[in-house]
Protein backbone atom coordinates (compact mmCIF):
# COMPACT_ATOMS: atom_id res chain seq x y z
CA UNK A 1 0.00 0.00 0.00
CA UNK A 2 1.39 3.17 -1.38
CA UNK A 3 -0.63 5.37 -0.17
CA UNK A 4 -3.09 4.70 3.05
CA UNK A 5 -1.59 3.37 6.45
CA UNK A 6 -3.10 0.07 7.85
CA UNK A 7 -2.84 -1.27 11.26
CA UNK A 8 -5.02 -3.82 12.12
CA UNK A 9 -4.80 -3.83 15.58
CA UNK A 10 -4.47 -0.11 16.61
CA UNK A 11 -6.87 -0.84 19.79
CA UNK A 12 -7.88 -4.69 20.43
CA UNK A 13 -10.25 -5.55 17.84
CA UNK A 14 -10.19 -1.66 16.26
CA UNK A 15 -8.35 -1.49 12.89
CA UNK A 16 -7.05 1.85 12.00
CA UNK A 17 -6.89 3.26 8.03
CA UNK A 18 -4.99 6.16 7.48
CA UNK A 19 -4.70 7.97 3.86
CA UNK A 20 -1.01 8.81 3.12
CA UNK A 21 -0.41 11.28 0.86
CA UNK A 22 0.17 14.42 3.24
CA UNK A 23 1.97 16.92 0.58
CA UNK A 24 -1.07 16.41 -1.38
CA UNK A 25 -3.34 16.88 1.61
CA UNK A 26 -4.30 12.97 0.78
CA UNK A 27 -6.11 14.41 -2.89
CA UNK A 28 -8.17 10.88 -3.24
CA UNK A 29 -6.72 9.59 -6.96
CA UNK A 30 -7.54 6.62 -8.21
CA UNK A 31 -5.42 4.11 -6.46
CA UNK A 32 -5.31 5.57 -3.35
CA UNK A 33 -9.42 4.49 -3.25
CA UNK A 34 -8.48 1.59 -4.90
CA UNK A 35 -6.33 0.49 -2.03
CA UNK A 36 -8.95 1.58 0.58
CA UNK A 37 -11.35 -0.16 -0.99
CA UNK A 38 -9.16 -3.28 -0.53
CA UNK A 39 -8.27 -2.88 2.66
CA UNK A 40 -11.97 -2.09 3.78
CA UNK A 41 -12.93 -5.78 2.44
CA UNK A 42 -10.07 -7.40 4.21
CA UNK A 43 -10.68 -5.82 7.51
CA UNK A 44 -14.22 -6.47 7.40
CA UNK A 45 -12.87 -10.57 6.60
CA UNK A 46 -10.89 -10.62 9.39
CA UNK A 47 -12.47 -11.57 12.59
CA UNK A 48 -9.98 -9.89 14.94
CA UNK A 49 -11.35 -6.62 13.47
CA UNK A 50 -15.12 -5.73 14.58
CA UNK A 51 -14.69 -1.81 14.02
CA UNK A 52 -12.62 0.68 11.65
CA UNK A 53 -11.20 4.30 12.34
CA UNK A 54 -10.53 5.73 9.35
CA UNK A 55 -8.25 9.17 9.23
CA UNK A 56 -6.15 11.46 7.69
CA UNK A 57 -3.84 13.60 9.70
CA UNK A 58 -3.97 17.09 11.48
CA UNK A 59 -3.76 19.22 8.37
CA UNK A 60 -6.16 17.25 6.47
CA UNK A 61 -8.99 14.33 6.54
CA UNK A 62 -9.08 14.74 2.54
CA UNK A 63 -8.92 17.68 0.15
CA UNK A 64 -11.36 16.08 -2.43
CA UNK A 65 -10.56 13.78 -5.55
CA UNK A 66 -7.18 14.74 -6.78
CA UNK A 67 -7.51 17.63 -9.98
CA UNK A 68 -4.06 17.25 -11.57
CA UNK A 69 -4.83 13.33 -12.13
CA UNK A 70 -8.97 14.33 -13.26
CA UNK A 71 -8.20 17.91 -14.96
CA UNK A 72 -7.63 16.31 -18.74
CA UNK A 73 -10.06 13.74 -18.62
CA UNK A 74 -12.98 13.60 -21.24
CA UNK A 75 -16.47 12.52 -20.19
CA UNK A 76 -15.76 9.09 -21.86
CA UNK A 77 -12.21 8.85 -19.89
CA UNK A 78 -15.01 9.39 -16.85
CA UNK A 79 -17.38 6.91 -17.90
CA UNK A 80 -14.64 4.04 -18.69
CA UNK A 81 -12.73 4.94 -15.55
CA UNK A 82 -15.87 3.82 -13.41
CA UNK A 83 -14.01 5.43 -9.85
CA UNK A 84 -17.62 5.37 -8.47
CA UNK A 85 -17.76 1.05 -8.49
CA UNK A 86 -14.83 1.58 -5.78
CA UNK A 87 -17.04 4.14 -3.81
CA UNK A 88 -20.20 1.33 -4.22
CA UNK A 89 -17.37 -1.28 -2.81
CA UNK A 90 -16.84 0.71 -0.12
CA UNK A 91 -20.08 1.43 0.70
CA UNK A 92 -20.84 -2.34 1.44
CA UNK A 93 -18.45 -2.59 4.21
CA UNK A 94 -20.51 -4.71 6.99
CA UNK A 95 -18.20 -3.16 9.71
CA UNK A 96 -19.06 0.28 11.18
CA UNK A 97 -16.20 3.06 10.21
CA UNK A 98 -15.57 5.93 12.01
CA UNK A 99 -13.86 8.96 10.28
CA UNK A 100 -11.55 10.96 12.73
CA UNK A 101 -11.53 14.00 10.85
CA UNK A 102 -9.40 17.35 11.31
CA UNK A 103 -8.31 20.04 9.09
CA UNK A 104 -9.72 19.88 5.47
CA UNK A 105 -12.74 17.56 4.46
CA UNK A 106 -13.50 18.56 0.90
CA UNK A 107 -15.02 17.55 -2.36
CA UNK A 108 -14.28 13.64 -2.34
CA UNK A 109 -12.98 13.78 1.31
CA UNK A 110 -16.46 15.21 2.81
CA UNK A 111 -18.17 12.83 0.58
CA UNK A 112 -15.67 10.19 2.17
CA UNK A 113 -16.10 11.04 5.54
CA UNK A 114 -20.31 10.78 4.95
CA UNK A 115 -19.64 7.36 3.48
CA UNK A 116 -18.18 6.41 6.66
CA UNK A 117 -20.92 5.79 9.54
CA UNK A 118 -20.11 8.58 12.05
CA UNK A 119 -17.81 11.10 12.20
CA UNK A 120 -15.53 12.53 15.01
CA UNK A 121 -13.83 15.75 13.85
CA UNK A 122 -11.39 18.13 15.44
CA UNK A 123 -11.83 21.53 16.27
CA UNK A 124 -10.06 22.60 12.94
CA UNK A 125 -11.98 20.66 10.50
CA UNK A 126 -13.36 22.07 7.77
CA UNK A 127 -16.50 20.37 5.94
CA UNK A 128 -16.93 21.62 2.07
CA UNK A 129 -18.40 21.01 -1.39
CA UNK A 130 -16.19 22.95 -3.45
CA UNK A 131 -16.49 21.20 -6.68
CA UNK A 132 -18.58 24.40 -8.14
CA UNK A 133 -15.30 26.28 -8.52
CA UNK A 134 -13.73 24.31 -10.72
CA UNK A 135 -16.50 24.21 -12.75
CA UNK A 136 -18.09 20.69 -11.40
CA UNK A 137 -20.21 19.13 -9.17
CA UNK A 138 -19.98 16.74 -6.31
CA UNK A 139 -20.29 13.23 -7.61
CA UNK A 140 -19.49 10.75 -4.90
CA UNK A 141 -22.68 11.43 -2.92
CA UNK A 142 -22.08 14.98 -1.29
CA UNK A 143 -25.44 16.45 -3.29
CA UNK A 144 -27.74 13.29 -1.78
CA UNK A 145 -25.82 12.54 2.04
CA UNK A 146 -25.41 16.63 2.46
CA UNK A 147 -28.68 17.51 2.06
CA UNK A 148 -30.26 14.49 4.10
CA UNK A 149 -27.80 15.46 6.82
CA UNK A 150 -28.00 19.06 6.71
CA UNK A 151 -31.65 19.86 5.16
CA UNK A 152 -32.10 21.18 1.92
CA UNK A 153 -31.33 25.38 2.65
CA UNK A 154 -27.38 24.53 4.06
CA UNK A 155 -26.76 21.97 1.96
CA UNK A 156 -27.76 23.83 -1.68
CA UNK A 157 -25.77 26.87 -0.25
CA UNK A 158 -22.66 24.79 0.56
CA UNK A 159 -22.90 23.04 -2.61
CA UNK A 160 -23.82 26.08 -5.26
CA UNK A 161 -21.51 28.48 -2.98
CA UNK A 162 -18.33 25.99 -2.39
CA UNK A 163 -18.33 27.95 1.28
CA UNK A 164 -17.13 25.36 4.12
CA UNK A 165 -18.28 24.75 7.29
CA UNK A 166 -16.79 24.47 10.68
CA UNK A 167 -16.33 21.44 12.90
CA UNK A 168 -18.72 23.42 15.32
CA UNK A 169 -21.95 24.03 12.59
CA UNK A 170 -21.39 20.50 11.17
CA UNK A 171 -22.10 19.66 14.72
CA UNK A 172 -24.82 21.75 15.17
CA UNK A 173 -26.58 20.72 11.95
CA UNK A 174 -26.43 16.77 12.70
CA UNK A 175 -23.62 16.24 9.78
CA UNK A 176 -21.04 14.89 12.50
CA UNK A 177 -21.12 13.30 16.07
CA UNK A 178 -18.70 15.37 18.07
CA UNK A 179 -16.07 17.68 18.02
CA UNK A 180 -13.17 17.29 20.26
CA UNK A 181 -10.03 19.47 20.86
CA UNK A 182 -7.76 18.71 18.07
CA UNK A 183 -5.11 16.40 20.13
CA UNK A 184 -8.03 14.41 21.12
CA UNK A 185 -10.05 13.47 18.00
CA UNK A 186 -8.30 10.14 16.60
CA UNK A 187 -8.71 9.07 20.29
CA UNK A 188 -11.89 9.95 20.96
CA UNK A 189 -12.83 7.69 17.69
CA UNK A 190 -10.78 5.13 18.55
CA UNK A 191 -12.77 4.88 21.91
CA UNK A 192 -16.20 4.95 20.25
CA UNK A 193 -14.88 2.21 18.17
CA UNK A 194 -13.95 0.37 21.37
CA UNK A 195 -17.18 0.88 22.70
CA UNK A 196 -18.95 -0.74 19.75
CA UNK A 197 -16.04 -3.89 19.05
CA UNK A 198 -17.30 -5.04 22.63
CA UNK A 199 -20.62 -5.41 21.67
CA UNK A 200 -22.28 -8.28 19.60
CA UNK A 201 -20.35 -8.26 16.29
CA UNK A 202 -23.42 -9.60 14.38
CA UNK A 203 -26.22 -7.58 16.02
CA UNK A 204 -23.73 -4.31 15.09
CA UNK A 205 -23.89 -5.42 11.40
CA UNK A 206 -27.39 -6.10 11.21
CA UNK A 207 -28.29 -2.83 13.05
CA UNK A 208 -25.73 -0.93 10.82
CA UNK A 209 -27.44 -2.66 8.12
CA UNK A 210 -31.01 -1.52 9.27
CA UNK A 211 -30.05 2.45 10.06
CA UNK A 212 -28.69 2.43 6.68
CA UNK A 213 -31.69 0.99 4.73
CA UNK A 214 -33.37 4.46 6.38
CA UNK A 215 -31.28 6.54 3.54
CA UNK A 216 -32.77 4.08 0.89
CA UNK A 217 -36.55 3.69 1.34
CA UNK A 218 -39.65 4.60 2.84
CA UNK A 219 -40.94 3.84 6.10
CA UNK A 220 -43.47 1.14 5.91
CA UNK A 221 -40.76 -0.68 3.89
CA UNK A 222 -37.38 0.31 6.27
CA UNK A 223 -39.53 -0.76 9.25
CA UNK A 224 -40.17 -4.37 7.48
CA UNK A 225 -36.64 -4.34 7.04
CA UNK A 226 -35.95 -4.07 10.32
CA UNK A 227 -38.27 -6.26 11.75
CA UNK A 228 -36.69 -8.86 9.66
CA UNK A 229 -33.01 -7.88 11.08
CA UNK A 230 -34.72 -8.08 14.76
CA UNK A 231 -35.66 -11.81 14.05
CA UNK A 232 -32.23 -12.34 12.91
CA UNK A 233 -30.13 -11.15 15.87
CA UNK A 234 -32.25 -14.50 17.56
CA UNK A 235 -30.36 -16.96 15.24
CA UNK A 236 -27.41 -15.58 17.26
CA UNK A 237 -25.21 -17.14 19.82
CA UNK A 238 -24.88 -13.68 21.28
CA UNK A 239 -28.28 -12.91 21.79
CA UNK A 240 -28.47 -16.18 24.30
CA UNK A 241 -25.53 -14.44 25.74
CA UNK A 242 -26.58 -11.16 25.92
CA UNK A 243 -29.97 -11.77 27.44
CA UNK A 244 -28.66 -14.66 29.80
CA UNK A 245 -25.92 -12.15 31.13
CA UNK A 246 -28.71 -9.78 31.59
CA UNK A 247 -30.60 -12.22 33.90
CA UNK A 248 -27.63 -13.25 35.79
CA UNK A 249 -25.80 -10.14 36.61
CA UNK A 250 -22.71 -10.66 34.79
CA UNK A 251 -21.07 -8.59 31.92
CA UNK A 252 -21.61 -10.81 28.49
CA UNK A 253 -18.98 -12.08 26.17
CA UNK A 254 -19.74 -11.78 22.42
CA UNK A 255 -18.46 -13.87 19.81
CA UNK A 256 -19.81 -12.98 16.61
CA UNK A 257 -21.30 -16.42 16.19
N1 LIG B 1 -6.16 17.54 -5.83
C1 LIG B 1 -4.85 17.58 -6.12
N2 LIG B 1 -3.95 18.25 -5.39
C2 LIG B 1 -4.40 18.93 -4.32
C3 LIG B 1 -5.75 18.97 -3.96
C4 LIG B 1 -6.67 18.22 -4.76
N3 LIG B 1 -7.98 18.14 -4.49
N4 LIG B 1 -5.90 19.75 -2.87
C5 LIG B 1 -4.67 20.17 -2.55
N5 LIG B 1 -3.75 19.70 -3.41
C6 LIG B 1 -2.30 19.93 -3.43
C7 LIG B 1 -1.98 21.32 -3.92
O1 LIG B 1 -1.97 21.37 -5.33
C8 LIG B 1 -0.61 21.55 -3.32
O2 LIG B 1 0.33 20.85 -4.08
P1 LIG B 1 1.69 21.57 -4.56
O3 LIG B 1 2.43 21.89 -3.28
O4 LIG B 1 2.37 20.55 -5.41
O5 LIG B 1 1.26 22.81 -5.28
C9 LIG B 1 -0.72 20.84 -1.96
O6 LIG B 1 -1.80 19.92 -2.09
C10 LIG B 1 -1.02 21.78 -0.80
O7 LIG B 1 -2.18 22.53 -1.13
P2 LIG B 1 -2.22 24.14 -1.09
O8 LIG B 1 -0.86 24.70 -1.34
O9 LIG B 1 -3.31 24.58 -2.03
O10 LIG B 1 -2.62 24.38 0.43
P3 LIG B 1 -3.45 25.61 1.04
O11 LIG B 1 -3.37 25.43 2.52
O12 LIG B 1 -3.01 26.90 0.45
O13 LIG B 1 -4.96 25.36 0.55
C11 LIG B 1 -6.96 24.06 0.18
C12 LIG B 1 -5.67 24.23 1.00
C13 LIG B 1 -7.94 25.19 0.46
C14 LIG B 1 -7.57 22.72 0.62
C15 LIG B 1 -6.62 24.02 -1.34
O14 LIG B 1 -5.56 23.10 -1.56
C16 LIG B 1 -7.76 23.60 -2.23
O15 LIG B 1 -8.64 24.40 -2.51
N6 LIG B 1 -7.75 22.33 -2.69
C17 LIG B 1 -8.78 21.84 -3.59
C18 LIG B 1 -10.09 21.57 -2.89
C19 LIG B 1 -11.12 21.10 -3.88
O16 LIG B 1 -11.51 21.80 -4.79
N7 LIG B 1 -11.62 19.86 -3.67
C20 LIG B 1 -12.61 19.27 -4.55
C21 LIG B 1 -11.95 18.47 -5.63
S1 LIG B 1 -13.09 17.84 -6.83
C22 LIG B 1 -13.81 16.51 -6.05
O17 LIG B 1 -13.50 16.19 -4.96
C23 LIG B 1 -14.84 15.75 -6.84
C24 LIG B 1 -15.42 14.61 -6.01
C25 LIG B 1 -16.24 13.66 -6.83
C26 LIG B 1 -15.57 12.37 -7.13
C27 LIG B 1 -14.83 11.72 -5.99
C28 LIG B 1 -13.78 10.75 -6.48
C29 LIG B 1 -12.63 10.53 -5.51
Amino acid sequence: MEFIKVTEQARPQVALIQLNRPKELNALNLQLMGELRDALKELDDNENVRAIVLTGNDRAFAAGADIKQMAGKTAIDMLNIDQFSTWDQIKKTKKPIIAAVSGFALGGGCELAMTCDMIIASETAQFGQPEIKIGVMPGAGGTQRLTRALGKAKAMEMVLTGKFISAQEAEKHGLINRVVPVELYLEEAFKLATEIAQLSPVAVKLAKESVNRSYETHLDEGLHFERKNFYLTFASEDQTEGMNAFVEKRKPTFTGR
